[in-house]
């Protein structure tokens, strides 16, 4: 573990870090803290306390503005911003342009592969570290299991008043990353979770978690158990046209939890792909080396044992298949896997 592990190495007072960062906005008017890619809870309450940190210390001198790459993604994280009122939004390159600082939370420069910083003055983040100096101002502890944690940990130097809202975002960051505190806890998010344990709102980070559907992603469960097609421990549904792949996921998700469901398979057209989900009870079972042996050479194929996902470009289809070829689509998933592993045949037979 690395208890304060910084870009110098050596172990510095919270009180100090605090003040070094604060020196690395001096004279600064607009920062901006980019979030990349998809906000996660992490990464939404880290950015809300780096903001109030700085904005309070520097008395109104700096204004911080809250932004991301991607897109907001699971409904969990829409709810969180809804009910926490955060004021972030999404940043194209041009518009990131324009402020004097840019800090980066939950990530590293490294990890902008498709958006191009423009600078980069201060980090804060928990995954290993990826580079000597990534800013001026870096605070790396690959130890923590959450950035909220380290933030706690700013928050409490710089004195600032812990509000409802702010305590919750950061409790309900350090709960998504630590996977509902099952994985193994530092020092440093224990002492976090302390602090922010009293103050928020068990309430409110409830309703966020049960918000895990959008209300339009049940027609696509509906559809799901319509088409579902179940045999020998074989799951398989294809949804047709849906949003984005996350729908996807989704019902597979809830179809692994079905008893005797030891395979559930869902599929779906996503503009012009073709979208394979992998879920398994995880018995000896590895659903990225299917999804990677099925389709690695027609799209872009992984995953972990239990779970896995394809993509498959229209073009790459076999000839002529059209992505609004229902059965066509059914058949084509089914043989490409059955060729990899024979327990996806008898399921095939009934198309
Ligand atoms: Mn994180």
């Amino acid at each position: 573990m690395f208890p304060m592990a910084n870009q110098s190495g050596q172990a510095k007072s919270p009180a100090a870090l605090l003040k070094e960062m604060l020196d690395s906005v001096d004279g600064a008017r607009l920062l901006r803290v980019l979030i990349y890619g998809n906000p996660d809870p992490d990464a939404l309450a880290s950015a809300m306390a780096l903001k109030q940190v700085l904005e309070e210390k520097t008395k109104g001198g700096l204004k911080v503005e809250m932004s991301y790459t991607g897109a907001v993604g699971r409904p969990e994280n829409a709810s969180m911003i809804r009910l926490l009122k955060i004021p972030v939004s999404p940043i194209s390159e041009a518009e990131a342009k324009d402020a004097d600082r840019i800090a980066l939370v939950d990530s590293q420069p490294q990890f902008f592969t498709d958006f191009a910083l423009p600078r980069c003055d201060i980090v804060i983040d928990h995954h290993p570290m990826l580079m000597e100096r990534p800013a001026a101002f870096a605070d790396v502890r690959p130890g923590y299991l959450a950035t909220a944690s380290i933030m706690t940990e700013y928050m409490r130097a710089a004195g600032v008043r812990l509000t409802r809202g702010m305590a919750s975002a950061l409790l309900y960051g350090i709960k998504t990353d630590s996977r509902n505190f099952m994985s193994e806890l530092s020092q440093g998010d224990i002492d976090a979770l302390r602090w922010l344990r009293a103050k928020s709102d068990r309430d409110i980070v409830k309703r966020i978690e049960f918000s895990q559907f959008s209300r339009e992603s049940l027609d696509y469960f509906s559809i799901a158990l319509v088409r579902r097609r179940f045999v020998q421990g074989v799951m398989f549904s294809h949804l047709g046209p849906v949003p984005t792949y996350d729908v996807c996921v989704q019902v597979a998700d809830f179809l692994i939890r079905v008893e005797h469901v030891e395979w559930a398979l869902v599929t779906g057209v996503v503009a012009t792909e073709l979208v394979v989900v992998f879920r398994n009870d995880g018995v000896k079972k590895d659903a990225g080396y299917l999804a990677r042996t099925a389709f690695g050479k027609i799209g872009s194929a992984g995953g972990h044992k239990s779970m896995g996902r394809a993509n498959i470009p229209q073009k790459n289809l076999p000839n002529g298949l059209l992505l609004t070829d229902n059965k066509g689509l059914e058949k084509f998933v089914l043989s490409a896997l059955s060729k990899v592993d024979p327990v996806f045949a008898p399921v095939l037979k009934t198309i």
